[in-house]
């Protein structure tokens, strides 16, 4: 038995604890309970993956731990991923494949859980998503802009080393001419929305949901 609550515990419970037979029926138990599938995800998935990483810098779990923790969340990620794609596209079918926006986690990281994340939710939503994958130095950022014509570039970075490297990729799109032709935004645990202002971005945004709110707010949806 138990509530909504008490499955959201054991989901984070079991991910801290990396067992993953154990979430995946915590989940199942969620969505019986009613819950939507992002709430599983933004909810008790990342606040486990953050006490994960608290466990990691106080030396009481490793790169294997992280490494098992993100094969158990990406799993569970594939699972969701109908439900995360109809929750975000909700009501809306508008189509704005037109909109293309180019998605990469930047160069010396190689962090994919949540830029997979902004990009499953913008695709339901009807965006066009190219999507550069991880490590992704600044070229290849403005060469995908200028194929593409894309209205906005999206960078992730989870480490304070690498999140200084969104500046190098704001001044290369200045240099090719592009900067006044795209939108750029931010994400990542270590940013925020001054940082985004500091390195010269347009925006941030803080998780997937609120991906989707920033980007419709600046190609004029909402
Ligand atoms: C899993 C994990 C790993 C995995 C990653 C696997 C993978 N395929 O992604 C592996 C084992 C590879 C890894 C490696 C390392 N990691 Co690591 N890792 C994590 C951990 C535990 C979880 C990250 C995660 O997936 N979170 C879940 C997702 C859903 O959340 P998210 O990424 O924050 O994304 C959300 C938002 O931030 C936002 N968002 C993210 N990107 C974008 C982009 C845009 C455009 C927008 C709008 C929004 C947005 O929306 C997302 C969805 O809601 C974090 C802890 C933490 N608190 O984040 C540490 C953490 C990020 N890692 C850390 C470290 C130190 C490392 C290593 C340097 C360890 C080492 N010594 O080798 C390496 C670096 C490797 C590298 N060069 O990149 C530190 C960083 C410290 C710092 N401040 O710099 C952390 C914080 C752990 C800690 N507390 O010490 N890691």
């Amino acid at each position: 038995m138990g509530s909504l609550e008490d499955a959201y515990r054991r989901i984070e419970e079991c991910l801290v604890d990396l067992d993953a037979g154990c979430v995946e029926e915590a989940v199942e138990d969620a969505l019986k309970r009613g819950s939507k599938a992002t709430d599983i995800i933004l909810g008790p998935m990342s606040r486990a993956m953050d006490e994960i990483g608290r466990l990691y810098e106080e030396g009481e779990y490793f790169i294997a731990e992280l490494l098992e923790a993100a094969e158990i969340f990406k799993s569970i990620m594939n699972r969701l991923e109908p439900m995360l794609k109809e929750e975000a596209g909700g009501g809306s079918r508008r189509t704005r494949r037109d909109i293309v926006i180019v998605l990469g986690t930047v160069r010396g990281d190689i962090h994919d859980i949540g830029k997979t994340l902004v990009k499953i939710m913008l695709q339901a939503s009807g965006y066009t998503v190219i999507d550069l994958g991880v490590d992704v130095p600044a070229e290849r950022f403005a060469d995908a802009v200028e194929r593409h014509g894309a209205r906005i570039v999206g960078m992730s970075a989870l480490l304070t080393t690498t999140m200084r490297y969104m500046r190098r990729v704001v001044e290369e799109l200045e240099r090719r001419g592009l900067r006044g032709k795209v939108y750029v935004l931010i994400g990542g645990a270590p940013t925020s929305p001054e940082y985004a202002e500091k390195i010269g971005a347009d925006a941030w945004a803080r998780d997937a949901v609120d991906a989707v709110r920033v980007v419709s707010r600046l190609v004029g949806e909402s």
